[in-house]
């Protein structure tokens, strides 16, 4: 018996470890890790002569590639393909697309960036007043200060109210906060900057005060938002994904963290017949889009963070393939940041109200942060809190020093 078993090598550093283990000489580890890393590469939109050739090339290179039966009989002009193989064959193929004719160069940009993005785990998160490091998961606790919001709705709308919640989050372990004053749920109406400003600024200013966290304002007002970072916070959640251009200009001018969040149409009309050509995959579209122009527009990359959007302009479908595929945005080499506490989504699989959705939401959250998201977005913070250093724990992501 050679007690022979299947090693779970999805990581850079899980190949090391196993290769350190039998004892490979320091000279052969660089080459091994390479060879033990399998990754699948996906490309939409290959023009056939590019397609080709990066067929050609990653057989060459020793992998393989997925091409669709258009390729041979040159029946699209255009197609989608899937590059298979280790990252030695990756290294051999991106060296050698270099020098190949058309738009090869380009592919071969794209595929090392993914594919270097995709191991990064670590980012920096550059606050006005603080630095935060996402070498273990952060806990972002949201209050809404609504009289509607789908979940805590009027529980929070007066000012001592959100006040004393914003407190007891920080005292139950969130690391950052999450203040919004207009709700986005399915089928609300917009408010006015002045209502929302109303709302907002008696809590915030107390907020940033006496809070020794980053303190988030979610808004997608550009007026809000300047207004909310002159107060004091520390960054801004877009729901609508800087897609205002007034927008763009503040994150850049006050030089602060943003999240990008994608939402299909507006939250009146969102719910009603969502649809994707390829739900994973036209969501990083959107990213792609958005930090491009956020960067034309003068925004730091490194200050940008994304999230999927779950329940915004999604079936239940749609939200439980971005959770199942939620490491593909690993993809883009952002931080991801996720809010699937207490949606609908959960009460449709569990066939239970929204108050009901804590192991749910807890469920979610902690297979997000395993597929690779830096910050969760909830309202059950204390729940939440221990369950993410638990999974932190375990996958190794804490990098508090743990007795044995
Ligand atoms: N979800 C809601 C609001 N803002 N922001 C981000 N980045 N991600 C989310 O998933 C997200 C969000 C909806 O939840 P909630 O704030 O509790 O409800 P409402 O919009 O009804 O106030």
């Amino acid at each position: 018996m050679f007690n022979a078993h299947v090693l779970e090598l999805a990581q850079e550093a899980d190949v090391q470890d196993a290769i350190e283990r039998v004892g490979v000489q320091t000279r052969g580890r660089p080459i091994l890790t390479r060879k033990g890393l399998f990754r699948a590469v996906k490309l939409q939109d290959v023009g056939f002569r590019e397609a080709n050739i990066a067929k050609q090339e990653m057989l060459g290179a020793g992998g393989d590639a997925a091409t669709p039966k258009g390729l041979v009989d040159f029946s699209k002009e255009k197609v989608d393909i899937i590059l298979l193989g280790t990252m030695l064959h990756f290294r051999r193929f991106v060296a050698k697309m270099r020098s190949q004719a058309f738009l090869c160069e380009a592919i071969s940009s794209e595929v090392e960036a993914v594919l270097s993005n995709y191991q990064r785990r670590s980012f920096t998160l550059r606050f006005p007043s603080r630095n935060v490091e996402t070498n273990r998961t952060l806990v972002m606790g949201v209050l809404n200060v609504t009289p509607d919001s789908f979940s805590d709705g009027g529980r929070y709308l007066q000012p001592e109210q959100a006040i004393e919640r914003g407190e007891q989050m920080v005292r139950e372990g969130a690391d950052l906060l999450d203040v919004g004053a207009e709700s986005t749920r399915p089928r609300s109406e917009p408010i006015t900057h002045e209502e929302e400003w109303r709302r907002l600024e008696p809590v915030l200013k107390v907020l940033v005060d006496r809070l020794d966290i980053p303190v988030s304002v979610d808004t997608y007002k550009p007026d809000t938002a300047a207004k909310a970072l002159d107060l004091g916070a520390s960054f801004l959640n877009d729901v609508t994904g800087l897609r205002n251009e007034e927008m763009v200009r503040v994150v850049a001018g006050y030089d602060v963290p943003a999240v990008i969040m994608h939402m299909q149409g507006d939250p009146k009309t969102m719910q009603v017949d969502p649809k994707y050509r390829e739900v994973v995959a036209d969501i990083l579209r959107f990213f792609r889009e958005r930090v491009a122009d956020a960067v034309r527009g003068g925004v730091d990359e490194e200050k940008l963070i994304v999230d999927p959007g779950i329940g915004f302009g999604k079936t239940l479908g749609h939200n439980l393939e971005i959770l199942r595929r939620l490491g593909e945005f690993r993809s883009l080499g952002r931080p991801i940041l996720i809010g699937p506490s207490r949606k609908s989504f959960i009460g449709k699989v569990l066939d239970l109200e929204v108050d009901e959705r804590l192991e749910g939401s807890l469920t979610a959250t902690v297979l997000a942060m395993a597929k690779g998201a830096s910050i969760v977005r909830v309202h059950e913070v204390r729940e939440t809190v221990r369950a993410i250093r638990m999974a932190d724990a375990i996958l190794g992501l804490d990098s508090r020093e743990l007795s044995a």
